[in-house]
C-alpha cells in the first residue's frame, strides 16, 4: 500500500488529522491498535477550547457538538468553605470553555470520517517504522495475521503515552522530562444533575475534589487519591461520603448521588518529550506529552499540535514548503511547555501532597487568599485556562 500520511493511533489526535489533511486533498490511512468500540469506550476530557472547537468545525465535525456542547463563562475553585469564581468571558475579554465530552467528540471524527470513507485499520498489532531519515519511509503492521506494509511521505505519531512511535526518535537525540506526583485522581460518571452550572475545584484538608459534568443530567466527579489505589478500592458509598466531605457545606448539601456508570483511575504526571519531530516522524498529543488533568489541558493540546501539524503538511503538500515541517516541533513545544506550567500550578495550589509539610500547606492557602483578592492572579489564571492563542 501507498500514501502519503500513515498515522499511528486512533485517538483525538490521529483522527482528528486524518479529517483535517484529507478535507484538503492529502490522503492518510490511520493505524488504530484497539477496536473502534474499545476507543469510544474511554472517559476522558471535558473541557474544550474555543481553539480546539474551532478546529473540530473545520473538520466538519462539529454540529454536534454546537448542537449538545455546554458554554462555560466561568468555573469555581473552593477552598476553607470559600469559594472563588474565576470570571473567565469578564477577564479575557469574552472568551469561554465548551463543556462536551471527549468521547462525543471521538464518536463525533469517527462519523465525519466514515463520510469521507477514510481509511483506518482497527486492531493492528506489532506497528513498526522504518526509514524515518529517508525520503521514503515505510510502515509495516499485522491486521488479521496478515504483515502489511505502507510506503509514505510522513509518519504522524498519534498513539498516545503507551504508544510506540515516541520510541522511534532515538534515545540519543530524544529529551525526555517527567515528574510523577505522589497521588492520582479517581473519577466517576453518573448519571446524577450536576453540582452547579460551573464547575468547581475544591481543596481540602482531606485532599482535592473536581465537580465537574457532561450534561444536565451526567456528572463527572474526580477525588485525589494515593497512587497505588484502584477502581475497586472505592465503593460508590465511599466516593460519595468523601466528595461531600471535601467540598464546601454549601455545594455537598446539593450534591446528588447515584450509581456510578464508570469509574476509573488516573495517575498524575507532567511529561513533555522533546523534539516532537524526527526526520519524516512527526508526534502529537500524548504521544509527545502529559499534563496533569488539573488544567483541562490534555486534549486541548493534542488539538494544537494537530493544528500545526495539519497546517504544516498541507502547506507542504500545497506549495512544497517545508516551514511548517521544519518549524513544527518548536512551535508546538512552546504551547506545550506553557499548558505544562499551567496545569502544575493549578495541581500544587490545589492538591494536598503526601508528606507535604505545613509551609507547603500554608503556602497553598496563602495562594488562595491572595486569588480571592487579585484580579490580577484571577487574570493569570482565566487566560491560561481558556487557553492561550495558537
Ligand atoms: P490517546 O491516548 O487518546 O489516543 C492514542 C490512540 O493510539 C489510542 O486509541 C490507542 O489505542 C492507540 N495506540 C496506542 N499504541 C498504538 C500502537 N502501537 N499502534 C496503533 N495504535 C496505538 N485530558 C483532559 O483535558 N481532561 C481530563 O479529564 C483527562 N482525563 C484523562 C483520563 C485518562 C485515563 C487518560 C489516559 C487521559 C486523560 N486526559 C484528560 C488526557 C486525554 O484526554 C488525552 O489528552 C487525549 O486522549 C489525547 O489524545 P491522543 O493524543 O489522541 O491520545
Ligand atoms: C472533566 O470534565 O472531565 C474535567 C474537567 C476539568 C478538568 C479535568 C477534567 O480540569
Amino acid at each position: 500500500m501507498k500514501t502519503q500520511v500513515v498515522i499511528i493511533g486512533g485517538g483525538p489526535s490521529g483522527l482528528l488529522l486524518s479529517q483535517l489533511l484529507h478535507l484538503a486533498g492529502v490522503d492518510s490511512i490511520v493505524l488504530e491498535r484497539k477496536s473502534r468500540a474499545y476507543v469510544l469506550s474511554r472517559i476522558r476530557a471535558g473541557v474544550l477550547e474555543q481553539g480546539t472547537c474551532d478546529l473540530v468545525r473545520s473538520a466538519k465535525a462539529g454540529a454536534r457538538m454546537d448542537r449538545d456542547g455546554k458554554v462555560h463563562s466561568g468555573f469555581a475553585m473552593a477552598y476553607n468553605d470559600q469559594i472563588v469564581r474565576i470570571d473567565l468571558e469578564g477577564l479575557t475579554g469574552g472568551k469561554t470553555v465548551l463543556i462536551y465530552g471527549q468521547t462525543e467528540l471521538t464518536q463525533d471524527l469517527y462519523e465525519a470520517r466514515d463520510k469521507l470513507n477514510g481509511m483506518m485499520f482497527h486492531e493492528v498489532d506489532d506497528v513498526e517504522i522504518n526509514r524515518l531519515t529517508g525520503d521514503s519511509p515505510f510502515v509495516t503492521f499485522l491486521h488479521n495475521g496478515e504483515m502489511h506494509r505502507i510506503d509514505c511521505d510522513y509518519v504522524a505519531g498519534c498513539d498516545g503515552f503507551h504508544g510506540i512511535s515516541r520510541q522511534a526518535v532515538p534515545a540519543n537525540v530524544r529529551t525526555e522530562y517527567e515528574k510523577v506526583y505522589p497521588f492520582s485522581w479517581i473519577g466517576v460518571l453518573s448519571k446524577t444533575r450536576p453540582v452547579d452550572e460551573e464547575i468547581i475545584y475544591s481543596r481540602s484538608s482531606r485532599g482535592f475534589a473536581l465537580c465537574s459534568m457532561r450534561s444536565e443530567t451526567l456528572s463527572r466527579h474526580y477525588l485525589q487519591c494515593p497512587a497505588t489505589d484502584t477502581p475497586e478500592e472505592w465503593s460508590d458509598d465511599r466516593f460519595w461520603n468523601e466528595l461531600t466531605r471535601r467540598l464546601p457545606r454549601s455545594v455537598s448539601e446539593q450534591l446528588e448521588t447515584g450509581p456510578s456508570l464508570q469509574k476509573s483511575v488516573t495517575p498524575l504526571r507532567a511529561f513533555i518529550s522533546e523534539p516532537m519531530q524526527y526526520g519524516r516522524l512527526f508526534l502529537a498529543g500524548d504521544a509527545a506529552h502529559i499534563v496533569p488533568p488539573t488544567g483541562a489541558k490534555g486534549l486541548n493540546l493534542a488539538a494544537s499540535d494537530i493544528y500545526y501539524l495539519s497546517n504544516a503538511l498541507i502547506e507542504f503538500y500545497k506549495s512544497g514548503s517545508n516551514t511548517g515541517l521544519e518549524t513544527y516541533s518548536q512551535k508546538a513545544l512552546a504551547r506545550v511547555w506553557n499548558a505544562s506550567r499551567f496545569s502544575g500550578f493549578m495541581t500544587r495550589m490545589l492538591h494536598n501532597f503526601v508528606g507535604g509539610d505545613s509551609f507547603d500547606v500554608r503556602w497553598e492557602d496563602s495562594l488562595l487568599e491572595y486569588l480571592s483578592r487579585s484580579k490580577a492572579q484571577q487574570t493569570v489564571i482565566a487566560e491560561n485556562y481558556v487557553g492561550m492563542p495558537y
